[in-house]
């Protein structure tokens, strides 16, 4: 008897995605911490996926979502704007990350950092809105 196995792999793969985002989730709230635990026999095509920070709103204020975000060199990150109102991606010093205006509802812009260090970043048109993206080498 042939028995159609689609829907329980399906839902393996959704399992799985939900156990390395939360073990994203981990790593990040541990400030970087290397534990490999979590990162083994992880599919390839997960490991590809860019960091994502949200621009949003919260409390009436306009964010970036995490304001804080460590990622290793050579990572990719995702900044999408789902707020309604437009923002920049700038750095606070230096030309390295200079955004044109990221679009509301549903705007992005992404960058790849290919050099370890600490890049401290803020809204141009809201200046009290800022982030920083750590790169791990
Ligand atoms: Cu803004």
């Amino acid at each position: 008897m042939h028995k159609d196995v689609g829907p329980i792999r399906a839902y393996r793969v959704r399992w799985l995605a939900g156990v390395l985002a939360a073990g994203m989730l981990f790593l990040a709230g541990c400030g970087g911490s290397t534990t490999e635990s979590g990162r083994t026999h992880a599919p390839a095509a997960l490991n590809t996926g860019a960091s994502q920070v949200k621009i949003n709103e919260q409390d009436e204020k306009y964010r970036f979502d995490p304001a804080v975000l460590t990622i290793r060199k050579g990572a990719t990150v995702v900044w999408t704007n789902i707020s309604d109102s437009p923002h920049t991606v700038t750095s606070d010093s230096g030309t390295l990350l200079a955004s044109s205006t990221v679009t509301p509802s549903g705007g992005t812009f992404r960058f790849t950092f290919t050099q370890p260090g600490t890049y401290h970043y803020h809204c141009t048109i809201h200046p009290s809105m800022q982030g920083t993206i750590v790169v791990t080498g």
